[in-house]
This record gives C-alpha cells, structure tokens and sequence, in this order.
C-alpha cells in the first residue's frame, strides 16, 4: 500500500525561530512541503501505531498539505490522526489535544502573523509530546535531514472530508476530524473564574475583540460571547479567512488600529483584546491605556492567584531575552525564580515541564502558562478579565497601581523589515565585533556597562544556545538588544527592543517616545542604523 515517491533535496529548509516559514509558491513546488514532512517524521520515527495531530491557522494552502500530510503520516505508521474540523487548530488548542490524547506529537501549519493568501507566507511546525515546539536538537537534525532526503512515502488514497467529524480510514491509519473548539474553552472553564467575569458582564462590563480573520474567531466566540455571557458582536473579524481579508493577522498598534482607535475614544468599551493568526499571540488595551506584552506578563504574574487554576501561587516567571526585566521584579517579590530565555517558545518547554515556571512570556505579545506548551492567546485575555473582574478594577488603574509599587520598564521595540540579508548580516557584524569596545564609553547622557552575545544554558538539559542576540547594557539598567527576526520570509528584519526602567516615585506616567528618546539615539550611534540601512525611521514600533 506504501508508495515511495523519489525526491531531491531543497535547500533552505531550515526551522527559524517558530517552524518552516516561506511563500505558498515556495510550499507549492512538487515535493516541498512533503520532503519537510517526512524529514520530519524520519528524524522523530513514531513508534507503530502512534498518534499524530494535524491542525493549521487556516490560511491559505492549509487544506493542500493537511492532505498531503495525513497520507504521508499513514504511510509512515501513525496509527491515529487527529485533525481539527476544516484543517483549523489554534496553536495553544493544537498544543492541548497533543497532551490530552497523549499524541506522539502534532504538525500545525502556520505561519503565525505573517500574511496569507496564494503570494503570502506558509508555514509548518512540528510539536512534541508534551504539546510544545520541537528543540533545537530535534529542528536541527530535521534540517540535516531535508539536505539529503531522497524519497518520501505516501499512501494511495483520497481526500480526507475535512468539514465533518467523524473517523474514517486511510490505509491503516485512523483520521479523526474533531471539534477544535471544545476541548480548549473545556480548559480554559477549569483555569478561569467564569462566574465571576460573567457577573461583571451582567453588570455592564464591556469588550471588544478583533479575532482578525483569523483562527481565534470560533474560539473567541463560544468562550467569550457563548459561555460568559458578551453580546453578540464583540468579537469582530471572527470567521477565519485564507488571506485574513487581505491584512496581517499579527495584533499591534500597526495591524488592530480599528480596534486602538476603538479603545481610545471617549466611548471605549472596558477592555480591547485581540490575537494573531495561529492564536497565539494576544493584545491587551484597555480604555485610553495600552499594555505592553512586557507589562502585561508582570501584571498577570502579580496578579495570577486572582484565577482559581492559579490560586497555589507560581513555582517561577520565565520570559524571553528581550522582554523587558517587569516580570523580574515581580518574581523578586513573589519570591520565586525567573528565568531568561532566548526568543522562542520552544526554550519554555523544559522549564515548564520541570516544573521550574508557571507562566512564561515574550514581548512579542506572547504569554502562556503550564496549562499547554504554547503561548496562549485567548489565556492571556481570560486571565486578564478573570483578575479585572475579581479587583473590580480598571486597566488603567491596574496599571497605574503595579507602576507606583514595582516602578516602570518603558519599553519599545523598532522593527526594521525587509532589508538586504547582506546589509542587515554587516551590521549585526559590525556591532558584534565591537561589543568588547563598548563598556565605559557614552552615548549622550548613557554609559555602557556591559555589551555581550546572549547565549543561553538550558538549565534543565545542559544545552546551550548562543548568538541570540546582541545586548548592551547602559549604568541605572536602562538597554538596547539587537537581533534579526527568525520568522520572515523576506530579506531580514532587523530588531531593535529599547528598554529603561523608572522607580517607584519617580515618572511613571509619560509618553513611551519621550521616555526612550536616548535610547533610540543611542541605538542609532552604536550600531549605525541609518548609515547600513538607509532608513531614517523603523517600519514598525511596537
Ligand atoms: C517572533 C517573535 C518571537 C516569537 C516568534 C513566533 O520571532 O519575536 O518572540 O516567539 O515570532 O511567534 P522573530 O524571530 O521574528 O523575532 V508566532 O506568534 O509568529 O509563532
Ligand atoms: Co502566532
């Protein structure tokens, strides 16, 4: 019944900060997206008769490979398939079915916040047993793997009926489509006081969520609207479209401007949430008071034991490198550790799983807890309305209050898109070269304390991941990190994340601009921006 299928190689097949991430018309090519999937599966050898879960954003191509993906996967012995009714999965709902049907592990076809559409972006991910992405170990043997892969199997036998739940058989395998929506909003009924923020909402407590097109709509509205009780209508865009109606589903200031301009006028529900493609990325803005991701990790954190699924406090706050040190402080104060990671979910998994963090974030608008192995999009949201609902308090005022006790990071990140590989590679050169130079000079009233290449020891397996980004770190903790992105598809994107921290009594209430306006200058002179790039301001701040 096993067909082997010759192949070549691609080159270029190498997972980035979250997965394989290229144009459709790249996927498209004959044997693209199958040699990455049995690489995948040739590095991972499920044992006979293993489960595999398949799930994807719904973006455009989404249905192609799920297909392609499920024949392959019966052709390399899974025994059980489990896909998300119409090919739909969120990231955290994906991450939660692997580790509810104890999955061998699961493929999400995302690319996230990038856009879609036939001249967009795709992208595949493969997850573990314990429901998070893949390591290092594993994503780099699967790119060993895609350079000399000379066939892949695949079974003879038709397309799978995606849109209805039910098993059938393909070959040997079982394919299950299931509902991706229950046994999430199940979840996230144990972990949240439902009651509670269904009573505020009896009382007049109002929101707003942009679900952009993308796959958090369902979810959105069978949890938000369907079982707490908000009227119909608060959550918009909330049928997932293959092109995300022609707009990048990644939920800042840029891309949910609808919904900012929403929260800043004087008729502003009480809270503004949305999320990204793949639903794992979330947005918080209250009325007239956005938070930053960096903030909104430490407010959670402070304020997490407010939620029944966290009511036994926290064994440890981890975030990624360039989240701003908020949480830290938070930690400090709770008494538990918190661990610095580099960028990606996947560094999480470990210290999840030892038990070490309870709640994780980036600040990239990710946050996430040790109920999955992903970051969360609509957790974020829920734990906020579960706190906002118990405190009886605004977001604003929530803020305010964690500023005056534990003093403000101002944080920005200037994202530089799209530039020459060779220019943005030059520059992170240059600057890399020069950071032994760096400690005591100034760049107008800052002094550099200490410049360096983070590198990363896994604490839980002895690994180390270095190159994950270039720090400088000025006297009073104010600094700047420069990475390139690990998930676009094109040129790089240069990644700027500026950072100074306020104390208690000092100004904790000004403009993030105002606040950084050394920062960015400083930026500029260390690394010589405009002068390798040409561009004169970032493409987007976030
Ligand atoms: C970005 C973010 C990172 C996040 C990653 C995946 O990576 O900075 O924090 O984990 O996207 O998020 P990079 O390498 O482009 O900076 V998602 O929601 O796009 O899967
Ligand atoms: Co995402």
């Amino acid at each position: 019944m096993t067909v082997t299928v010759p192949s070549s190689p691609y080159a270029g097949q190498k997972p980035g900060t979250s997965g394989l991430r290229k144009k459709v018309k790249v996927f498209a090519q004959p044997n693209y997206a199958e040699n990455f999937i049995q690489a995948v599966f040739d590095v991972v050898q499920p044992a006979p008769g293993a489960t595999l879960v398949i799930g994807g954003d719904g973006r455009y191509h989404n249905r192609t490979v799920i297909q392609q993906a499920i024949r392959i996967a019966a052709a390399n012995g899974y025994g059980r398939v489990l896909v998300g009714k119409g090919g739909i999965l969120s990231t955290p709902a994906a991450s939660h079915v692997i580790r509810k049907y104890e999955a061998s592990g699961g493929l999400i076809l995302s690319a996230s916040h990038n856009p879609g559409g036939p001249d967009e972006d795709f992208g595949i991910k493969y997850n573990i047993a314990n429901g998070g992405p893949a390591p290092e170990s594993v994503t780099e043997a699967v790119y060993a793997r895609t350079q000399v892969i000379d066939r892949w199997l695949t079974v003879d036998a038709e397309d799978v009926d995606l849109d209805t739940c039910g098993s059938s058989a393909v070959a040997d395998t079982i394919v299950s489509i299931i509902d991706p929506v229950a046994d999430y909003a199940d979840l996230m009924e144990t972990l949240f006081d439902f009651g509670a923020i269904r009573q505020a909402v009896a009382s007049g407590f109002t929101m707003a969520f942009d679900a952009m097109s993308a796959v958090t709509g369902p979810y959105a509205i069978e949890i938000l609207e369907n079982r707490l009780g908000f009227p119909a209508g608060t959550v918009r865009n909330g049928t997932p479209l293959p092109d995300f109606g022609g707009h990048h589903p990644d939920p800042n200031m840029v891309h949910a401007k609808a919904l900012f301009d929403q929260m800043f006028a004087p008729d502003a529900p009480d809270f503004g949430a949305a999320s990204d493609g793949d639903g794992d990325r979330n947005l918080i803005v209250g009325r007239g008071r956005f938070i930053t991701p960096s903030d909104s990790l430490a407010m959670l954190a402070a304020n997490a034991h407010l939620a029944p699924g966290y009511a036994g406090g926290l064994k440890g706050i981890a975030r990624s490198m360039p989240t701003s040190a908020a949480a830290d402080r938070v930690a400090e104060a709770l008494g538990v550790p918190c661990f610095e990671t580099p960028t990606g979910w996947k560094f999480f998994g470990n210290l999840l799983d030892a038990g070490m963090a309870t709640i994780c974030g980036e600040e990239s608008a990710g946050t996430g807890s040790d109920h999955v192995r992903e970051k969360d999009g609509l957790w974020a949201v829920l734990l906020w309305l579960n706190i906002l609902a118990v405190r009886g308090i605004s977001v604003d005022q929530l803020a305010r209050e964690h500023w005056a006790h534990y003093g403000r990071n101002y944080y920005a990140r200037h994202d530089y898109e799209a530039l020459p590989t060779d220019i943005a590679d030059a520059l992170i050169a240059e600057l890399q070269g020069k950071l032994a130079t760096l400690p005591g000079q100034h760049f107008g009233p800052l002094t550099v304390a200490q410049a360096d290449s983070f590198s990363y020891l896994d604490p839980v397996d002895g690994s180390t991941s270095a190159n994950q980004g270039l720090r400088v770190l000025f006297e009073g903790g104010s600094r700047i990190v420069f990475r390139l992105s690990g998930t676009g598809t094109e040129g790089a994107t240069l990644r700027v994340y500026l950072e100074r921290y306020e104390p208690a009594g000092g100004d904790l209430d000004r403009e993030t601009p105002a606040m950084l306006a050394d920062l960015i200058a400083a930026a500029d002179a260390v690394a010589g921006i405009v002068r390798h790039t040409g561009r004169m301001a970032p493409d987007v701040v976030t």
